[in-house]
Protein backbone atom coordinates (compact mmCIF):
# COMPACT_ATOMS: atom_id res chain seq x y z
CA UNK A 1 0.00 0.00 0.00
CA UNK A 2 0.63 3.90 -0.50
CA UNK A 3 2.13 4.46 2.58
CA UNK A 4 4.70 1.40 2.78
CA UNK A 5 7.37 3.72 1.04
CA UNK A 6 7.19 5.69 4.12
CA UNK A 7 9.71 3.48 5.66
CA UNK A 8 12.06 3.99 2.57
CA UNK A 9 11.59 7.68 2.49
CA UNK A 10 12.44 8.46 6.09
CA UNK A 11 15.37 6.30 6.24
CA UNK A 12 16.98 7.71 3.35
CA UNK A 13 16.18 11.27 4.66
CA UNK A 14 17.72 10.37 7.79
CA UNK A 15 20.69 9.11 6.31
CA UNK A 16 21.13 12.21 3.58
CA UNK A 17 24.64 12.35 1.36
CA UNK A 18 25.43 15.94 0.88
CA UNK A 19 27.13 15.47 -2.81
CA UNK A 20 30.37 16.99 -3.16
CA UNK A 21 29.91 20.41 -4.19
CA UNK A 22 33.51 21.04 -5.85
CA UNK A 23 32.35 18.39 -8.36
CA UNK A 24 28.65 19.97 -9.00
CA UNK A 25 27.88 20.65 -12.51
CA UNK A 26 31.21 20.33 -13.89
CA UNK A 27 29.54 17.72 -16.73
CA UNK A 28 26.75 19.60 -17.56
CA UNK A 29 25.14 19.57 -20.60
CA UNK A 30 27.89 16.87 -21.80
CA UNK A 31 27.65 13.61 -23.36
CA UNK A 32 27.48 10.89 -21.32
CA UNK A 33 29.06 7.32 -22.41
CA UNK A 34 28.78 4.29 -19.97
CA UNK A 35 31.01 1.61 -21.29
CA UNK A 36 30.16 -1.46 -19.54
CA UNK A 37 33.34 -3.51 -19.43
CA UNK A 38 32.23 -7.20 -19.42
CA UNK A 39 33.19 -9.63 -16.65
CA UNK A 40 36.28 -6.99 -15.85
CA UNK A 41 37.83 -6.86 -12.48
CA UNK A 42 40.38 -4.10 -11.18
CA UNK A 43 43.47 -6.66 -10.92
CA UNK A 44 43.88 -6.49 -14.71
CA UNK A 45 44.76 -2.95 -14.41
CA UNK A 46 48.44 -2.94 -14.73
CA UNK A 47 48.66 -6.53 -15.02
CA UNK A 48 51.30 -7.84 -16.93
CA UNK A 49 51.72 -11.29 -18.73
CA UNK A 50 53.55 -12.36 -21.34
CA UNK A 51 55.98 -9.70 -21.11
CA UNK A 52 53.58 -7.00 -21.69
CA UNK A 53 50.39 -5.05 -20.51
CA UNK A 54 47.59 -7.15 -20.81
CA UNK A 55 45.16 -3.98 -21.10
CA UNK A 56 47.43 -1.16 -21.94
CA UNK A 57 44.27 1.15 -23.27
CA UNK A 58 42.81 0.98 -19.93
CA UNK A 59 45.45 1.64 -17.76
CA UNK A 60 46.40 4.95 -19.36
CA UNK A 61 43.00 5.92 -18.67
CA UNK A 62 42.95 4.60 -15.96
CA UNK A 63 46.39 7.02 -14.81
CA UNK A 64 45.81 10.24 -17.18
CA UNK A 65 44.71 13.09 -15.35
CA UNK A 66 41.22 14.18 -16.58
CA UNK A 67 40.74 10.49 -15.26
CA UNK A 68 38.78 10.02 -11.83
CA UNK A 69 39.87 6.47 -11.11
CA UNK A 70 38.54 4.26 -8.06
CA UNK A 71 40.48 1.61 -6.96
CA UNK A 72 37.87 0.52 -3.92
CA UNK A 73 35.25 0.03 -5.85
CA UNK A 74 33.44 -3.54 -5.71
CA UNK A 75 30.85 -4.99 -7.58
CA UNK A 76 28.01 -5.95 -5.59
CA UNK A 77 25.98 -8.33 -7.72
CA UNK A 78 24.22 -11.16 -7.06
CA UNK A 79 22.68 -13.94 -9.46
CA UNK A 80 21.53 -11.18 -11.65
CA UNK A 81 25.46 -10.32 -12.79
CA UNK A 82 24.96 -8.08 -15.68
CA UNK A 83 21.72 -7.54 -14.77
CA UNK A 84 22.38 -6.42 -11.18
CA UNK A 85 24.90 -4.42 -12.30
CA UNK A 86 22.69 -2.53 -14.89
CA UNK A 87 19.77 -1.97 -12.21
CA UNK A 88 21.88 -0.70 -9.18
CA UNK A 89 24.56 1.60 -12.51
CA UNK A 90 21.29 3.41 -13.27
CA UNK A 91 18.47 3.41 -10.50
CA UNK A 92 20.88 3.02 -7.17
CA UNK A 93 18.85 0.25 -6.42
CA UNK A 94 19.96 -3.79 -5.29
CA UNK A 95 19.18 -6.47 -7.43
CA UNK A 96 17.68 -9.14 -5.98
CA UNK A 97 18.28 -12.00 -3.16
CA UNK A 98 17.63 -14.12 -5.78
CA UNK A 99 17.53 -14.21 -9.41
CA UNK A 100 17.15 -11.02 -11.74
CA UNK A 101 15.40 -8.03 -10.90
CA UNK A 102 15.53 -6.85 -14.63
CA UNK A 103 13.79 -10.11 -15.54
CA UNK A 104 11.32 -10.16 -12.44
CA UNK A 105 10.11 -6.78 -12.03
CA UNK A 106 11.75 -4.79 -14.82
CA UNK A 107 8.81 -5.24 -16.97
CA UNK A 108 5.94 -4.22 -14.41
CA UNK A 109 7.18 -2.08 -12.16
CA UNK A 110 7.69 1.64 -11.83
CA UNK A 111 11.37 3.05 -12.04
CA UNK A 112 13.14 6.56 -11.75
CA UNK A 113 16.32 5.28 -13.52
CA UNK A 114 19.07 7.20 -15.38
CA UNK A 115 17.89 7.09 -18.79
CA UNK A 116 14.31 8.97 -17.90
CA UNK A 117 16.17 11.08 -15.39
CA UNK A 118 18.89 12.38 -18.22
CA UNK A 119 15.65 12.09 -21.07
CA UNK A 120 14.01 14.91 -18.23
CA UNK A 121 17.23 16.79 -18.69
CA UNK A 122 17.07 17.34 -22.03
CA UNK A 123 18.96 14.30 -23.38
CA UNK A 124 18.43 11.87 -25.89
CA UNK A 125 18.93 8.65 -24.59
CA UNK A 126 20.03 4.98 -26.03
CA UNK A 127 21.54 1.65 -24.84
CA UNK A 128 23.44 -1.37 -27.41
CA UNK A 129 24.25 -4.40 -27.10
CA UNK A 130 25.69 -7.03 -29.64
CA UNK A 131 22.85 -9.84 -28.50
CA UNK A 132 18.82 -10.73 -28.64
CA UNK A 133 17.26 -7.93 -27.24
CA UNK A 134 15.61 -10.33 -24.98
CA UNK A 135 18.45 -11.59 -22.67
CA UNK A 136 18.00 -10.41 -18.96
CA UNK A 137 14.59 -9.13 -20.45
CA UNK A 138 16.48 -5.90 -21.53
CA UNK A 139 14.07 -5.03 -24.37
CA UNK A 140 10.85 -4.64 -21.59
CA UNK A 141 13.38 -3.10 -18.95
CA UNK A 142 14.95 -0.16 -20.85
CA UNK A 143 11.06 0.99 -21.82
CA UNK A 144 10.63 1.11 -18.03
CA UNK A 145 13.52 2.78 -17.43
CA UNK A 146 12.34 5.49 -20.61
CA UNK A 147 15.71 4.47 -22.85
CA UNK A 148 14.57 6.04 -26.33
CA UNK A 149 16.83 4.03 -28.44
CA UNK A 150 18.02 0.32 -27.93
CA UNK A 151 20.25 -0.79 -30.95
CA UNK A 152 20.90 -4.64 -30.39
CA UNK A 153 22.41 -7.81 -32.61
CA UNK A 154 19.91 -7.10 -35.67
CA UNK A 155 20.69 -3.30 -35.89
CA UNK A 156 24.68 -4.49 -36.53
CA UNK A 157 26.51 -5.97 -39.10
CA UNK A 158 26.33 -9.54 -39.11
CA UNK A 159 28.53 -12.74 -40.93
CA UNK A 160 30.72 -15.66 -40.46
CA UNK A 161 32.58 -15.26 -37.11
CA UNK A 162 31.38 -12.37 -36.35
CA UNK A 163 29.99 -13.18 -33.16
CA UNK A 164 31.45 -15.36 -29.85
CA UNK A 165 30.01 -16.02 -27.13
CA UNK A 166 27.01 -13.72 -25.91
CA UNK A 167 27.27 -11.84 -29.22
CA UNK A 168 28.89 -9.42 -31.64
CA UNK A 169 32.47 -9.26 -30.93
CA UNK A 170 33.56 -5.77 -29.00
CA UNK A 171 35.39 -4.10 -31.89
CA UNK A 172 33.22 -4.91 -34.64
CA UNK A 173 30.32 -3.81 -31.63
CA UNK A 174 31.67 -0.87 -30.68
CA UNK A 175 32.50 0.38 -34.11
CA UNK A 176 28.99 0.09 -35.00
CA UNK A 177 27.32 1.39 -31.84
CA UNK A 178 29.44 4.52 -32.34
CA UNK A 179 27.91 4.94 -35.25
CA UNK A 180 24.31 5.00 -34.46
CA UNK A 181 25.20 7.01 -31.11
CA UNK A 182 27.06 9.63 -33.18
CA UNK A 183 23.93 10.20 -35.38
CA UNK A 184 21.70 11.05 -32.14
CA UNK A 185 20.93 14.79 -30.98
CA UNK A 186 22.96 16.07 -28.46
CA UNK A 187 23.38 15.87 -25.76
CA UNK A 188 23.52 12.14 -25.49
CA UNK A 189 23.11 9.42 -22.73
CA UNK A 190 24.60 6.38 -24.54
CA UNK A 191 25.27 3.00 -22.42
CA UNK A 192 27.48 0.59 -24.60
CA UNK A 193 27.90 -2.98 -23.36
CA UNK A 194 30.39 -5.22 -24.22
CA UNK A 195 30.58 -9.19 -24.12
CA UNK A 196 33.49 -10.43 -25.68
CA UNK A 197 34.94 -10.88 -22.34
CA UNK A 198 32.71 -13.63 -20.83
CA UNK A 199 33.05 -16.93 -19.68
CA UNK A 200 34.71 -18.99 -20.98
CA UNK A 201 36.93 -16.51 -22.65
CA UNK A 202 37.00 -17.98 -26.12
CA UNK A 203 38.09 -15.84 -28.59
CA UNK A 204 38.93 -16.29 -33.14
CA UNK A 205 42.62 -17.37 -33.53
CA UNK A 206 43.21 -14.18 -35.36
CA UNK A 207 42.16 -11.98 -32.41
CA UNK A 208 44.26 -13.89 -30.14
CA UNK A 209 47.11 -11.42 -29.20
CA UNK A 210 48.84 -12.79 -26.08
CA UNK A 211 49.05 -15.99 -24.82
CA UNK A 212 46.95 -17.84 -22.36
CA UNK A 213 48.21 -17.75 -18.85
CA UNK A 214 49.81 -21.17 -17.09
CA UNK A 215 47.82 -21.78 -13.94
CA UNK A 216 46.41 -24.85 -15.87
CA UNK A 217 42.42 -23.96 -15.31
CA UNK A 218 40.98 -23.98 -18.61
CA UNK A 219 38.50 -21.57 -17.08
CA UNK A 220 40.96 -19.03 -16.31
CA UNK A 221 43.40 -18.82 -18.47
CA UNK A 222 41.55 -17.51 -21.66
CA UNK A 223 40.90 -14.60 -19.30
CA UNK A 224 43.87 -12.57 -20.27
CA UNK A 225 42.92 -12.72 -24.07
CA UNK A 226 39.68 -11.66 -23.91
CA UNK A 227 40.14 -8.85 -21.71
CA UNK A 228 43.19 -7.44 -24.19
CA UNK A 229 40.88 -7.80 -27.29
CA UNK A 230 38.18 -5.90 -25.20
CA UNK A 231 41.11 -3.50 -23.98
CA UNK A 232 41.39 -3.14 -28.01
CA UNK A 233 38.01 -2.43 -28.90
CA UNK A 234 38.07 0.47 -25.99
CA UNK A 235 41.38 2.01 -27.74
CA UNK A 236 39.76 1.84 -30.98
CA UNK A 237 36.65 3.57 -29.86
CA UNK A 238 38.66 6.45 -27.91
CA UNK A 239 40.58 6.80 -31.13
CA UNK A 240 36.92 6.93 -32.98
CA UNK A 241 35.70 9.74 -30.31
CA UNK A 242 39.01 11.75 -31.10
CA UNK A 243 38.51 11.50 -34.60
CA UNK A 244 34.83 12.46 -34.23
CA UNK A 245 35.61 15.24 -32.06
CA UNK A 246 33.47 14.33 -29.46
CA UNK A 247 35.66 13.85 -26.95
CA UNK A 248 35.57 17.62 -26.39
CA UNK A 249 32.24 17.53 -25.11
CA UNK A 250 31.21 13.72 -23.88
CA UNK A 251 32.34 12.04 -20.40
CA UNK A 252 32.97 8.90 -20.98
CA UNK A 253 32.38 6.00 -17.50
CA UNK A 254 33.93 2.85 -17.62
CA UNK A 255 33.01 0.42 -15.16
CA UNK A 256 33.77 -3.57 -14.77
CA UNK A 257 30.23 -5.52 -13.87
CA UNK A 258 31.42 -8.33 -11.90
CA UNK A 259 34.00 -10.93 -11.42
CA UNK A 260 35.40 -12.65 -14.40
CA UNK A 261 36.97 -15.60 -12.07
CA UNK A 262 34.65 -16.95 -9.20
CA UNK A 263 35.74 -18.20 -6.20
CA UNK A 264 35.69 -21.99 -7.11
CA UNK A 265 39.05 -21.12 -9.12
CA UNK A 266 41.54 -20.01 -5.62
CA UNK A 267 44.35 -22.40 -6.58
CA UNK A 268 44.65 -20.64 -10.16
CA UNK A 269 44.26 -17.17 -9.23
CA UNK A 270 47.26 -18.05 -5.99
CA UNK A 271 49.12 -18.76 -9.37
CA UNK A 272 47.80 -16.03 -11.48
CA UNK A 273 48.39 -13.26 -8.62
CA UNK A 274 51.85 -14.56 -7.59
CA UNK A 275 50.42 -15.35 -4.09
CA UNK A 276 50.96 -18.26 -2.13
CA UNK A 277 47.67 -18.56 -1.07
CA UNK A 278 43.72 -17.44 -1.64
CA UNK A 279 41.53 -17.46 1.05
CA UNK A 280 37.69 -15.62 1.77
CA UNK A 281 39.40 -12.69 2.38
CA UNK A 282 41.08 -12.31 -0.56
CA UNK A 283 38.09 -13.21 -2.46
CA UNK A 284 36.17 -10.38 -0.87
CA UNK A 285 38.96 -8.22 -2.58
CA UNK A 286 38.73 -9.44 -5.27
CA UNK A 287 35.44 -8.44 -6.24
CA UNK A 288 36.41 -5.19 -6.98
CA UNK A 289 35.85 -3.50 -10.62
CA UNK A 290 37.21 -0.57 -12.13
CA UNK A 291 35.15 2.76 -12.26
CA UNK A 292 36.80 5.63 -14.14
CA UNK A 293 35.36 8.75 -15.50
CA UNK A 294 37.05 10.30 -17.68
CA UNK A 295 36.43 13.99 -19.20
CA UNK A 296 38.65 16.83 -20.83
CA UNK A 297 39.23 19.17 -18.27
CA UNK A 298 38.07 17.00 -15.27
CA UNK A 299 40.51 17.23 -12.00
CA UNK A 300 41.18 13.49 -11.89
CA UNK A 301 43.66 11.42 -9.97
CA UNK A 302 43.40 7.56 -8.21
CA UNK A 303 40.57 8.03 -5.72
CA UNK A 304 40.48 5.67 -2.95
CA UNK A 305 37.75 5.78 -1.52
CA UNK A 306 35.53 2.89 -0.77
CA UNK A 307 32.24 2.22 -2.65
CA UNK A 308 30.52 0.37 -5.49
CA UNK A 309 27.99 0.17 -8.20
CA UNK A 310 25.44 1.35 -5.85
CA UNK A 311 26.38 4.95 -5.56
CA UNK A 312 27.09 5.39 -9.62
CA UNK A 313 24.03 6.99 -10.16
CA UNK A 314 24.53 9.98 -7.31
CA UNK A 315 27.83 10.44 -8.60
CA UNK A 316 27.43 11.04 -11.88
CA UNK A 317 24.31 13.08 -11.03
CA UNK A 318 26.08 15.33 -9.06
CA UNK A 319 28.70 15.87 -12.03
CA UNK A 320 26.00 16.77 -14.17
CA UNK A 321 24.86 19.02 -12.51
CA UNK A 322 21.57 16.82 -11.79
CA UNK A 323 19.41 17.80 -8.45
CA UNK A 324 18.50 13.92 -6.83
CA UNK A 325 18.08 14.53 -3.58
CA UNK A 326 14.42 13.61 -2.76
CA UNK A 327 15.31 10.45 -5.54
CA UNK A 328 14.96 6.79 -3.51
CA UNK A 329 18.81 6.04 -3.92
CA UNK A 330 20.38 3.40 -1.90
CA UNK A 331 24.04 5.14 -2.80
CA UNK A 332 25.58 8.38 -2.70
CA UNK A 333 28.14 10.50 -3.97
CA UNK A 334 31.25 8.63 -4.28
CA UNK A 335 33.05 12.28 -4.18
CA UNK A 336 31.30 13.55 -0.77
CA UNK A 337 33.15 13.33 2.50
CA UNK A 338 29.93 12.00 4.33
CA UNK A 339 29.57 9.47 1.53
CA UNK A 340 29.54 6.09 3.75
CA UNK A 341 32.62 3.59 2.77
CA UNK A 342 30.40 0.37 4.25
CA UNK A 343 30.11 -1.93 0.52
CA UNK A 344 27.17 -3.97 1.14
CA UNK A 345 27.36 -7.29 -0.87
CA UNK A 346 24.21 -8.84 -1.70
CA UNK A 347 24.80 -11.70 0.26
CA UNK A 348 24.94 -9.18 3.70
CA UNK A 349 28.52 -9.52 3.28
CA UNK A 350 30.51 -6.33 3.34
CA UNK A 351 34.15 -4.32 3.01
CA UNK A 352 34.65 -1.02 4.87
CA UNK A 353 38.69 0.36 4.66
CA UNK A 354 39.23 -1.10 8.12
CA UNK A 355 36.86 -4.71 8.32
CA UNK A 356 35.71 -7.35 5.80
CA UNK A 357 33.01 -9.29 6.64
CA UNK A 358 32.69 -13.43 5.35
CA UNK A 359 30.04 -15.21 6.91
CA UNK A 360 30.92 -15.43 10.50
CA UNK A 361 34.08 -14.01 9.78
CA UNK A 362 35.56 -11.05 10.77
CA UNK A 363 39.00 -9.59 8.91
CA UNK A 364 41.40 -6.75 9.18
CA UNK A 365 41.16 -5.50 5.96
CA UNK A 366 44.16 -4.00 5.95
CA UNK A 367 46.22 -6.92 6.94
CA UNK A 368 43.74 -9.40 6.05
CA UNK A 369 44.11 -11.03 9.18
CA UNK A 370 41.23 -12.79 11.31
CA UNK A 371 39.84 -11.07 14.13
CA UNK A 372 39.25 -13.55 16.60
CA UNK A 373 38.36 -11.91 19.70
CA UNK A 374 36.64 -8.46 19.03
CA UNK A 375 37.26 -5.59 21.42
CA UNK A 376 33.47 -3.90 22.19
CA UNK A 377 34.65 -0.76 20.34
CA UNK A 378 35.68 -3.18 16.91
CA UNK A 379 31.74 -5.21 17.95
CA UNK A 380 30.10 -1.37 17.84
CA UNK A 381 31.83 -0.49 14.69
CA UNK A 382 30.83 -3.64 12.91
CA UNK A 383 27.28 -4.03 14.42
CA UNK A 384 26.20 -0.52 13.07
CA UNK A 385 27.61 -1.57 9.61
CA UNK A 386 26.06 -5.19 9.99
CA UNK A 387 22.94 -2.81 10.71
CA UNK A 388 22.94 -0.47 8.00
CA UNK A 389 24.30 -3.27 5.09
CA UNK A 390 21.00 -5.53 6.42
CA UNK A 391 18.58 -2.40 6.49
CA UNK A 392 19.62 -0.89 3.19
CA UNK A 393 19.16 -4.47 1.35
CA UNK A 394 16.27 -5.07 3.00
CA UNK A 395 14.40 -1.76 2.09
CA UNK A 396 15.86 -1.89 -1.15
CA UNK A 397 13.99 -5.47 -1.77
CA UNK A 398 10.88 -3.76 -0.60
CA UNK A 399 11.08 -1.15 -3.32
CA UNK A 400 11.64 -4.12 -5.77
CA UNK A 401 9.38 -6.39 -4.52
CA UNK A 402 6.64 -4.22 -3.87
CA UNK A 403 6.82 -1.81 -6.77
CA UNK A 404 7.09 1.00 -4.10
CA UNK A 405 7.93 3.71 -6.58
CA UNK A 406 4.36 3.65 -8.10
CA UNK A 407 3.51 5.61 -4.95
CA UNK A 408 5.86 8.41 -5.15
CA UNK A 409 7.35 10.44 -7.55
CA UNK A 410 10.38 13.03 -6.97
CA UNK A 411 9.35 16.50 -7.59
CA UNK A 412 10.55 17.25 -10.89
CA UNK A 413 10.01 13.96 -12.42
CA UNK A 414 7.46 12.40 -14.61
CA UNK A 415 6.34 8.91 -14.40
CA UNK A 416 7.50 6.91 -17.65
CA UNK A 417 5.00 5.83 -19.88
CA UNK A 418 6.37 1.89 -21.75
CA UNK A 419 4.10 2.55 -24.54
CA UNK A 420 6.08 5.47 -25.94
CA UNK A 421 8.82 3.25 -26.63
CA UNK A 422 9.47 0.27 -29.54
CA UNK A 423 12.71 -1.11 -30.08
CA UNK A 424 12.02 -2.11 -33.65
CA UNK A 425 14.51 -1.60 -36.20
CA UNK A 426 13.25 1.25 -38.07
CA UNK A 427 14.84 1.03 -41.85
CA UNK A 428 17.24 3.75 -42.39
C1 LIG B 1 24.44 -11.16 -22.09
C2 LIG B 1 25.47 -10.52 -21.24
C3 LIG B 1 25.98 -11.45 -20.16
O1 LIG B 1 23.53 -10.32 -22.67
O2 LIG B 1 25.10 -9.28 -20.83
O3 LIG B 1 25.34 -11.45 -18.95
P1 LIG B 1 26.01 -12.13 -17.65
O4 LIG B 1 26.11 -13.60 -17.91
O5 LIG B 1 27.37 -11.53 -17.49
O6 LIG B 1 25.12 -11.81 -16.51
MN1 LIG C 1 28.23 -9.67 -17.08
Amino acid sequence: KASDIDSVLNYLKKNKVAPNVEYSGVAKGKNVFIIHLESFQQFLIDFKWDGQEVTPNLNKLYHESDTLSFDNFFNQVGQGKTADAEMMLENSLFGLPEGSAMVSDGTSNTFQAAPAIMDQNGYTTAAAHGDVPSFWNRDNTYKSWGYDYFFTKNYFQSGKNFDVGYGLKDKIFMKDAAEYVEQLPQPFYAKLITVTNHYPYTLDKQNQTITKTDTGDDTVDGYVQTAKYLDQSIGEFMTWLKQSGLDKNSMVVFYGDHYGISGNHKKAVAKLLGKKSFDDFDNAQFQRVPFMIHMDGLKGGVNHTYGGEIDVLPTLLNLLGIKADNYVQFGSDLLSSQHSQTVAFRNGDFVTPQYTKVGSTYYDTTTGKVIKHLSSEQKATIDKATNQVTTELNLSDRVMNEDLLRFYTPNGFMKVDKSDYSYNKKKA
